[in-house]
């Protein structure tokens, strides 16, 4: 038995420790460790609820849009109101770019090098102008003094990466207009949320930002540059390296439960969902109820006690004296049982449902094209394809959401803040997932509790011992070379985790 630490994990969101035990080529047990204490819910308690969607926006720098949106909808049920159709609209697009924004981010910037040759730009003799920048850069930085030549690209882990040259020079093309893409859903953030990251525009009651004609006309056309890239270069490149790296459909396999809270309205109700919410459970779709979450303590480091409500949640450091603890991330249970969140989750509980005829369609054709049953979709390359075609069908309804915006009307429900009461705000991040609870007293806040995303993927063991959904996905994974555990890293990147957010 061969322990690996990867410690830490780069490529990713935060500060996460991987510690797996590897015995005869395969993992056997896994320990996920998120690294550091945050204490936002602790910052929170005894201010004015006004400030807390601005506030739990700075857990994050990549999902901040869907902290601020998951706290004013806490903050709408605690003070009962709901936004006008074009508050409910234009919180849409502004969380539809950051998603956007967010996947591109996670594919290319992230993932990517996990599979493509980035070496193999030292051969390229084409004539392109930004992969002939590149070439030369790499070069150049090989061949310097630096302790960390070519960083971020090397040094990285040796194993088989896409052999295809042409393949890997049209990856890496794509990894730099990524970039530009990347600034364009930004762009598309900021032209109703104010600024990016931490838009101002997000307000209990709505929205502030006005629906303009000239607004929305900006917006619709940095969205069609962004539909192109996502149907010629993201897709087809998940795609291709679907091709090229099948045994993936097989490795990443994780705990088979599946939670979607729901999110991206199309009735002022909150009634119809874009992606609606559900559980499955032994590959049964069930209703959601947010009564069965729970947060075990068992193996966090925290004092406070075990297995509460996130209504009644509590967070007291314990930074020394746990034996068992070795997170900072607490253990979020649904019915005792780990869930796994996100794009998957999300695909999974609409194709159940049957909710949208295309992305059936789609998902139908895809696995009858490589021959495979839906079981495969429980993996790292499932979780890829999840998150490539759900920013399709996001892309898809914000089109629609501009033709439904009514200029001149309102896009905000004006309210009085009442001097107690209590909130749940439930939503969907990037990454699966999100819930903030809020409890006010005197007109400030008593209790704040946010059960993030990434807090039930990489949640370490529950009181009763159960891995995390990213510790049971590392569970089986073959790892060629200890010394280069790339096989590891690929599932953990699967599931896009975000440690800052996670910890928060
Ligand atoms: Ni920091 Fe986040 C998303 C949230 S983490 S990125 O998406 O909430 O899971
Ligand atoms: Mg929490």
């Amino acid at each position: 038995m061969k322990t690996v630490l990867i410690d830490p994990v780069t490529r990713i969101e935060g500060h996460l420790a991987v510690k797996v035990e590897v015995n005869n080529g395969k993992v056997e047990k896994a320990f996920c460790s998120g690294e550091m204490f945050r204490g936002f819910e602790n910052i929170l308690r005894g201010r004015d609820p006004l400030d807390a969607h601005q506030i739990t926006q700075r857990i994050c720098g990549v999902c901040p849009i869907s902290h601020g949106i998951t706290s004013i909808r806490a903050q709408d049920q605690a003070y009962k109101i709901t936004p006008p159709p074009n508050g409910r609209l234009l919180r849409n697009l502004i969380q539809a770019a950051n998603y956007i924004q967010s996947h591109i981010i996670h594919f290319y910037h992230l993932c990517a090098l996990d599979f493509v040759d980035i070496a193999a730009i030292g051969n390229y003799t084409g004539k392109d102008e930004s992969l002939t920048y590149l070439r030369d850069w790499v070069k150049f930085q090989l061949a310097s003094n630096s302790t960390a030549p070519a960083a971020p690209f090397l040094p990285r882990y040796n194993t088989k990466y896409i052999e295809d040259h042409d393949l890997n020079m049209i990856a890496i093309k794509h990894y730099l207009e990524a970039l530009e893409m990347r600034r364009l859903a930004h762009h598309a953030c900021a032209i109703f949320g104010g600024k990016v990251p931490h838009p101002t525009a997000l307000v209990p009651g709505g929205v502030t930002e006005k629906a303009a004609p000239d607004k929305i006309a900006r917006y619709r056309s940095v969205l069609a540059k962004l539909k192109k890239f996502v149907n010629d270069a993201y897709i087809p490149d998940v795609l291709e390296v679907a091709k090229k790296f099948p045994e993936y459909f097989t490795i990443g396999k994780g705990c088979g439960n599946y939670m979607a809270y729901g999110a991206f309205p199309e009735s002022n109700d909150d009634s119809v969902k874009v992606f609606p919410s559900g559980v499955i459970l032994k590959g049964k779709l069930e209703t959601f109820s947010a009564e069965r979450i729970r947060e075990d303590v068992g193996h966090s480091k925290f004092s406070s006690p075990t297995g509460l409500h996130p209504s009644k949640g509590q967070t007291t450091a314990a930074p020394d004296g746990k034996t068992d603890a070795y997170s900072w991330l607490k253990a979020p249970r649904y019915d005792g049982l780990p869930m796994e969140v996100g794009p998957l989750a999300r695909v999974l509980v609409a194709y159940e449902g049957k909710v949208h005829p295309q992305l059936n369609q789609t998902i139908d054709e895809l696995l009858k094209g490589l021959n495979l049953g839906p079981e495969v979709l429980n993996s790292v390359l499932g979780r890829h394809a999840a998150r490539a075609l759900e920013t399709k069908i996001i892309i898809d309804r914000a089109f629609a959401w501009l033709d439904q915006l009514v200029p001149g009307d309102p896009t905000c429900t004006p309210f009085t803040p009442p001097d107690s009461s209590e909130g749940m705000g439930l939503w969907e991040a990037p990454r699966g997932a999100l819930g903030h609870w809020i409890t006010i007293r005197g007109g400030r806040i008593d209790n704040y509790q946010c059960v993030v995303p990434s807090t039930w993927n990489s949640s370490p063991r529950c009181d009763k011992n159960i891995p995390g959904p990213m510790e049971q996905a590392l569970e089986n994974t073959p790892v060629a070379d200890p010394e280069n555990p790339v096989e590891a890293a690929r599932v953990v990147r699967s599931f896009d985790p975000c440690l800052a957010c996670a910890v928060h």
